[in-house]
């Protein structure tokens, strides 16, 4: 008998699998995605910003078969398979994208060394401070613990905002700064529904760049339905997601 997390839809929906259904044929790129995920997401727009051929495979990485942790010993998506090894953590496969694929445009990251190490601060930044504040916002069950994260989180993407160029962070070429942050925004409107948050009262550079980022093409294109994705956001709003991101928030330990 496994988890509940595991009885999740089993493929896309929506735009999504119109996506999908571009990329089944055999490509030395292998992607092991699961449409539900933010951090699949990442690499999944990376994928289609830079025009790479891939085969999309679906995987729930919550039933932890063998093939799958084979490919990915941690058990999580996103994970590739390029001419037949694998590869997995969602920044390092965006990163290893752009080295392995660098004729093709946008540019993920940089030319200027400063500008790459300046960018990969803020890289970090949307991990460790606005993903988990998100998932605190998500998982808290208290008013008090609440309005905590959701300052926390404000607080994290009004600092994001301010070093933002414009119109993306790096200024015109869309980058993997606005690609990290880009899943957790076309969610946000979970914690609006549930947990009393405004793109605005972050600031107001902020929902500019939020509302930029959530109608990008390729950030659409990777999302599934509402209504599959709320089964999923309900376990977590009432703190009962067995995902090891949602285990770590509750123990309040970093998301691994
Ligand atoms: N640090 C990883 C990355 O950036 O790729 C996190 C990936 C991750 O947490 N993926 C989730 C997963 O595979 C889905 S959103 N969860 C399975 C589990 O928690 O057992």
């Amino acid at each position: 008998m496994g988890i509940p997390d595991e009885k999740i839809h089993p493929v896309a929906t929506g735009v999504a699998i119109k996506t999908v259904e571009k990329h089944q044929e055999p490509q030395e790129l292998v992607f092991y995605s699961g449409w539900f995920c933010p951090f699949n997401q990442r690499t999944w727009i990376s994928l289609e910003e830079k025009g790479i051929p891939y085969q999309y495979k679906e995987v729930n990485p919550y039933k932890k078969e063998k093939h799958f942790l084979d490919i990915n010993p941690k058990g999580l998506v996103p994970a590739i398979e390029y001419r037949g090894k694998a590869l997995y953590e969602s920044i390092i496969l965006c990163e290893f994208l752009e080295d392995a694929y660098p004729s093709h445009k946008p540019h993920l990251l940089p030319v200027d060394p400063f500008d790459r190490a300046h960018a990969r601060i803020w890289i970090d930044h949307c991990t460790k401070t606005i993903v988990s504040a998100t998932h605190r916002l998500l998982q808290s069950q208290d008013k008090e613990s609440q309005d905590n994260a959701r300052e926390e989180l404000y607080a994290a993407q009004r600092k994001l905002a301010k070093e933002v160029k414009g119109p993306y962070f790096n200024g015109e070429e869309f980058g993997l700064v606005d690609i990290c942050v880009a899943p957790w925004i076309a969610r946000d409107y979970v914690v609006a529904e549930h947990r009393g948050y405004k793109r605005e009262d972050a600031s107001k550079e902020w929902k500019e760049y939020a509302d930029r980022l959530s109608q990008r093409e390729s950030v659409v294109k990777t999302m599934s339905e509402r209504e599959h994705l709320n089964v999923i956001y309900d376990r977590y709003l009432r703190d009962e997601a067995q995902s090891e991101a949602a285990k770590a928030t509750r123990a309040g330990r970093e998301i691994p």
